[in-house]
């Protein structure tokens, strides 16, 4: 009891510390570098393919900064084919020609031509990532981790050291090929061959290569866990080693939730702590496997490697490696049979509407008012041969010879909200939207331009909010999880709230990348009239590349 109060007092000083180092953090820093794009050759899993690369580095190097700073990024386009970035999870308050989506709020970048992405991190912190949005480009490697540092986060103080682990999925075929067949033809998703764990997989392989991760001797550290794919849902594990889940998607949990398997959508974030243990006798695997949206032998064949590892190598104080060889390959024993009980475990204990911020909320939801507009979104699949996704019967889709910020801030706002794919959302609306998922797949939505409220979600089949339903749904106003990615499960509804207090043209879309190239997506127009005020007398007239 007595070493608690003691404890608590040196956390207590060391916060008071912090706080004083967080002046100098204060004076903002411009973080700047140069991103050329190009195409290299690479065998990041064994197998040997062109990857589309930032300075020919893959994984694409990691940005930390720290939080009030500002990113400055000259993206030069050194590749064949029309690219952008897109700053995923930063709300681009002030900055709504740097969301980088192509045809909404920029031009592509055509080959040869470079583009600056400047914006300011502003208040916001935690773990992020950037991605190509032209396309499914990004599922050939442009894409890469973000972190913002905050010298006031609350858990720093209860670890040591920290360490990402950027899940992916891998394809060995370009993914603009698979996406030719995709779109004219009614096959389903493209699988993915096998998966990367910091842009190393094992496919094929006898001698294999794996990403070395590290943990000190009785240290406990964070794990800042992020899925890059364009389609896998990943199960990651840590073999005899459990997660405590403390940040989903920059924002700061309580810690409540302690998992043996996490569960993590593509464009989903979540920090983990990880105990050390004190008398390691040997290394441990790490484990992430692709979930399909069925079971295996119905949609994985064998030429498809659906298990990615890594090793947790324990080192003592001085950071060196304590044991020379790798865990055991017995432990790799019944693979199949470890991995599906991963996988329904992981289902099982990873509801992500367990997941709850350390503070309560209660007070920063916007209520419920007269300004509360409601919009219904019923997405399922249309038509056959080829399908499509349609949000209430329509399926998005933009010309890329404009943007549709020009289009607004040449006063063409009509023929935007003609669009059924547009919503038009005014100043300190409070916005509740509601997602049906009539389909047997989850889809991983995100929110561009905000961070919403999740304040209802079914469970997988539980059945659709409508006219007489939405009366039994209970809304969570007490401690929802607040994030920009959320999984729809299967054949039911979600419900989440934001406030239109960032003025912009936000797209909101599946973040299974082959589902967003076939329309799920929709986008608000948000606050029209302020967008103009704010961008008409500083965006020049549109690029001569972008008009038809
Ligand atoms: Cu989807």
């Amino acid at each position: 009891m007595m070493s608690n109060i003691i404890l608590a007092l040196i956390m207590l000083s060391l916060q008071k510390w912090q706080l004083g180092v967080e002046a100098v953090f204060n004076k903002q820093q411009v973080y700047t570098a140069t991103f050329h794009v190009q195409w290299f050759n690479a065998s990041p899993d064994g197998y040997e393919r062109q990857i589309l690369s930032i300075n020919n580095q893959f994984p694409s190097p990691t940005i930390i900064v720290n939080r009030g700073d500002v990113i400055n990024i000259t993206v030069v386009n050194q590749a064949s084919e029309a690219i952008s970035i897109h700053w995923h999870g930063i709300t681009q308050r002030h900055s709504l020609h740097m969301d980088g989506v192509p045809g909404v709020t920029q031009c592509a970048i055509l080959p040869t031509q470079s583009y600056v992405y400047q914006f300011n991190t502003n208040e916001q912190s935690g773990t992020y990532w950037y991605h190509s949005h032209s396309g499914i480009q990004y599922g050939d490697g442009l894409k890469g981790v973000l972190i913002i540092n905050d010298p006031n986060d609350p858990w720093k103080n209860y670890y040591t050291n920290e360490e990402v682990l950027q899940l992916s999925d891998w394809y060995h075929t370009p993914v603009g090929v698979l996406l030719q067949a995709y779109v004219t033809s009614s096959m389903e998703d493209p699988i993915p061959d096998t998966g990367l764990i910091n842009g190393i997989g094992q496919f094929n392989c006898k001698i294999c290569e794996y990403y070395n991760a590290s943990i000190q001797t009785g240290e406990t550290k964070r794990y800042r866990i992020i899925n890059t794919s364009i389609y896998a849902a990943f199960t990651l594990t840590i073999d005899e080693h459990k997660m405590r889940v403390i940040e989903a998607d920059g924002t700061i949990l309580n810690g409540d939730m302690c998992v043996r398997s996490l569960r993590i959508n593509p464009g989903q974030r979540y920090s983990v702590l990880v105990n050390g243990k004190r008398n390691p006798t040997r290394n441990y695997w790490i484990r992430a496997t692709i979930n399909p949206f069925r079971m295996f032998n119905e949609k994985f064949n064998t030429s498809v490697q659906p298990n990615v590892s890594a090793i947790l190598q324990y080192t003592n104080n001085n950071g060196e490696y304590i044991f020379a060889q790798s865990p055991p390959m017995t432990t790799f024993n019944n693979v199949d049979g470890i991995i599906l009980e991963l996988i329904t475990s992981g289902m099982r204990s990873m509801d992500e509407s367990n997941l709850h911020p350390l503070k309560s909320n209660t007070n920063r939801i916007p209520n419920n008012n007269k300004n509360t507009k409601t919009i219904v979104l019923n997405v399922k699949v249309l038509g056959s041969s080829p399908g499509y996704f349609a949000l209430n019967n329509s399926t998005f889709s933009h010309s890329l010879n404009t943007t549709l910020l020009y289009l607004l801030l040449s006063d063409s706002e009509n023929q935007l909200l003609s669009d059924k794919n547009i919503g038009l959302i005014e100043t300190n609306e409070i916005i509740d939207v509601v997602i049906n998922n009539i389909d047997y797949a989850p889809h991983p939505f995100h929110l561009h331009g905000h961070f919403a409220w999740i304040l209802a979600s079914g469970k997988t089949n539980e059945g659709f909010y409508n006219e007489t339903m939405h009366r039994n749904i209970k809304y969570n106003l007490h401690n929802p999880i607040y994030r920009d990615t959320w999984t729809v499960n299967p054949n039911t509804y979600i419900v989440f709230r934001f406030k239109a207090n960032n003025p912009g043209i936000w797209m909101m879309h599946c973040h299974n990348d082959w589902h967003l190239q076939l329309g799920m997506a929709f986008v608000f127009l948000e606050s029209p009239q302020n967008i103009k005020r704010y961008y008409k007398g500083q965006m020049s007239s549109i690029p001569s590349h972008c008009m038809h």
